[in-house]
């Protein structure tokens, strides 16, 4: 119980701070169907299958987008916050990073790029039995830390999860 209260108000200033940062944007901007409208991209939330890594990555792809990358603090905080809010969406989910050899990479259309910001949980990147080569969210329940809900964790990528998917916006 103390938890979910410092989830709420834990969310309530993310969203505060969010709605701040959308408003200092001041751009019109709308998202395809079934997507969710982000600080810079539009977002969406696959939870109804549990597949691979790659499989995810395969399906946001056919949806004109790739998994989500996390590129700044705001798109990480707005996604904690909005998942905070959503009881639907706290299962743990796959984001589009992974590793090649030592490098953590966000896998693009077309290009991968470094990640340079991270948000890992306590303890991690642990790369358990050598073979955690995929980034998944932590998501939230009453048996995960406070601290560690929504924070990354690297997997192994035949792990079955639900996704996110990111896209650009429509103009
Ligand atoms: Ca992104
Ligand atoms: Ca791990």
């Amino acid at each position: 119980m103390i938890a979910d209260s410092l989830m709420a108000s834990l969310t309530a200033k993310l969203a505060l701070f969010v709605s701040m940062a959308a408003l200092a944007t001041g751009a019109t901007r709308t998202c395809a169907n079934g997507w969710i409208e982000g600080p810079s991209s539009c977002y969406r939330f696959v939870m109804d299958r549990k597949v691979p890594w790659k499989t995810a990555q395969g399906l946001c792809r056919d949806m004109g987008g790739v998994l989500t990358t996390l590129d700044n603090h705001i798109e990480i905080m707005w996604l904690r916050g909005y998942r905070g809010y959503h009881p639907n969406l706290r299962e743990a989910v796959w984001i589009g990073g992974y590793r090649k050899s030592k490098n953590w990479l966000w896998k693009g259309r077309i290009a991968d790029k470094a990640i340079t910001l991270t948000d890992w949980a306590p303890k991690e990147p642990n790369n358990d039995d050598g073979d955690e080569k995929c980034i998944m969210l932590y998501g939230y329940n009453s048996k995960i830390d406070i601290k560690d809900a929504y924070r990354w964790n690297d997997k192994e990528c035949d792990f079955k999860l639900p996704f996110i998917c990111e896209r650009d916006y429509e103009f």
